[in-house]
């Protein structure tokens, strides 16, 4: 199935209703406790078929293949590694066999149970990699789609995502579970997932297991308010409540579905059991939705979504995003220090200091010809991941180097901008940077650069932009409200006569973008502009002031600054 013709389905057959739960069923029919799912299915194959019947006669559009811990990690806890490829090919044979062409069959993935570095050993790369060798057997066994879920960390999401697309182009779901507090075991609220996974490219995204369906009706609301993909809701019969030793799940088929109705209004056009659930669940969904409207998304448009932990909406109504100068080897002698002695909780320091100081984006930059850019830049996005008063707000990766670009890029759980692309060297590789960006789900700043060089005047600016604009749209697909243009601040009052008139340009270029190409944001290096003027913060400040003054009425609506800044326009004398 492509993308497209699940979008479609989705359209058609809303809500869609997904199958129930598989693991609790396995229980209830024998499987026991601590055996690896995988193979005791493939030695008791009735149950799945049966159970995988039922859901399909109880109304089940898609079944997931029972391949939730297929991957290479978990098979390994069984020693079943070596089976990988004949397990997976097996269990979505099975499904096959079970539902014919009566129903959808999903792949089926989840978390490994292993940390990613720093918290684990794990890399990113290495998960990327187990992940690609279950996804590639499953798109060879002939799964119509993909579903990665009940996950819990973004970045776990990310690696999947990536895997999967990196072996075929079926549609993806990706559904985390959340706890009683609204957010995930790694402290992800469901705005930051929805921004997260749809710059990922996912075909839907929602929320499975968790609590119960009741308490899942904010979360998919807080979720419609974000998304412009389907939304996914596949909860467990009621909240989980232990008895003695055993789980129970104690909501009957009618007060779930009755649920399963809010969760429709409340935006899901997908909804399914977890655990507890059974074929009657299912069938109740069927009978109780049917025709049930999902709620409008209240946003038509989307805006520039950027994440830390925290979602930030960068709105029309949203005057201007100051983008934290300080953590950048090149703009800082005492974080250049710092980095140099690796003194990382000071640097870390400064990155705070920032935050508190209002900054509501942080730049890094580690371009330094003594340091190792990418490692440093590993490092330092480790530990920023680590503070959540930091790790609050989004990064903005700053070099000069594509592999530092990349490297971060891995590291950073929110949707961060790049900083920067441009057509210096020429289309061919600015498509190439801008389709790594966009897979890796990131936005991105676009300087006013091309093969003649740095573009300074007026208009050269706007030509510039213009051309990265159209190839960045129309061939690359890129979403405009992701693309930031930076029209290059460059230093005033240098005593060269041809520099005077640069902030003016800047401007001008500023109010031109934002009229002749929609959606797309300006931002600039502020404190470039005075690098005459060194030493004298005050006056430095003062230009800075007048500058924004007259860039942001004109529509620059992000800046690179030192958020510590003093100066207000309206002190400045005459
Ligand atoms: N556009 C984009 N990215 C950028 C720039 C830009 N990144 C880097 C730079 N320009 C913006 N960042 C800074 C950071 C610091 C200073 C200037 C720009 C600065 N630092 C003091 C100085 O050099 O005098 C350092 C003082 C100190 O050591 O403490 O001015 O234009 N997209």
């Amino acid at each position: 199935m492509t993308k497209t013709e699940f979008a479609g389905f989705i359209r058609e057959h809303g809500p869609v209703i997904l199958d129930g739960a598989t693991g609790t069923n396995l229980m209830e029919a024998g499987m026991p406790i601590g055996v690896c799912p995988e193979s005791w299915v493939l030695e008791n194959p009735q149950v799945l078929l049966d159970l995988q019947r039922r859901y399909v006669e109880a109304g089940s559009h898609i079944v997931y293949a029972s391949t939730f811990t297929g991957n290479r990690i978990k098979l390994e806890e069984y020693g079943l590694q070596e089976r990988l490829e004949e397990i997976n090919t097996q269990l979505v044979a099975l499904s096959r066999q079970a539902v014919g062409d009566q129903a959808l069959v999903a792949g089926d993935m989840t978390m490994t149970g292993q940390q990613l570095f720093p918290m684990g050993e794990l890399l990113f790369e290495e998960l990327v990699d187990v992940y690609k060798e279950q996804a590639s057997v499953l798109a060879k066994a002939g799964v119509d789609l993909f579903v990665v879920e009940t996950m819990m960390s973004l970045q776990e999401c990310r690696a999947a995502v990536i895997a999967i697309r990196e072996v075929c182009d079926l549609p993806i779901m990706v559904t985390l579970t959340y706890n009683e507090d609204g957010r995930t075991l790694f402290g992800t609220p469901p705005e930051t997932a929805v921004v997260v996974l749809q710059s990922l490219g996912v075909d839907a995204i929602g929320v499975n297991c968790s609590t119960g369906p009741m308490e899942m009706v904010p979360l998919v609301e807080k979720m419609a308010e974000y998304a412009t993909i389907p939304l996914i809701a596949k909860p467990n019969a009621g909240l989980p409540e232990l008895e003695g030793k055993k789980t129970v799940y104690r909501m009957t088929p009618e007060e779930f579905a009755g649920a399963g109705v809010a969760l429709v209004k409340a935006g899901a056009a997908i909804v399914g059991g977890c655990c507890g659930t059974t074929e009657q669940y299912i069938a109740k969904y069927q009978d109780l939705i049917q025709g049930v409207q999902p709620r409008v998304p209240v946003k038509k448009h989307a805006h520039l979504w950027l994440s830390g932990l925290e979602l930030l909406e960068v709105s029309p109504e949203i005057n201007f995003v100051n983008v934290g100068e300080r953590c950048n080897v090149a703009g800082s002698r005492k974080f250049l220090r710092l980095i140099n002695e690796k003194k990382y909780d000071e640097a870390l320091s400064i990155a705070r200091k920032q935050v508190e100081d209002g900054a509501l984006v942080i730049d890094v930059n580690m371009d330094d010809g003594l340091l190792d850019a990418a490692q440093e830049m590993t490092t330092f996005l480790n530990l920023v991941a680590s503070e959540p008063e930091i790790a609050r707000v989004p990064i903005m990766i700053d070099s000069s180097k594509w592999e530092v670009i990349r490297a971060g890029l891995k590291c950073v759980q929110g949707k961060c901008i790049v900083n920067s692309i441009s057509l210096k060297e020429g289309e061919e590789v600015f498509i190439a940077h801008a389709r790594e960006v966009k897979q890796l789900g990131a936005a991105v700043i676009v300087m006013a650069f091309d093969e003649k060089g740095q573009a300074d005047t007026y208009s050269r600016k706007i030509e510039v932009c213009e051309r990265a604009y159209r190839i960045l749209v129309d061939k690359v697909g890129f979403a405009p409200e992701d693309i930031i243009f930076d029209p290059n601040v460059l230093a005033v009052a240098t005593g060269i006569e041809e520099h005077n008139n640069y902030a003016v340009d800047f401007i001008q270029a500023t109010g031109w973008i934002r009229k002749n190409l929609p959606g797309a944001h300006v931002s600039g290096g502020v404190s470039n502009l005075s690098f005459s003027f060194r030493g004298n913060n005050y006056i430095r400040e003062a230009m800075h002031a007048v500058f924004l003054y007259h860039a942001i009425q004109q529509g620059m609506d992000m800046g690179i600054v030192n958020p510590a800044t003093s100066v207000l326009y309206t002190d400045i004398p005459q």
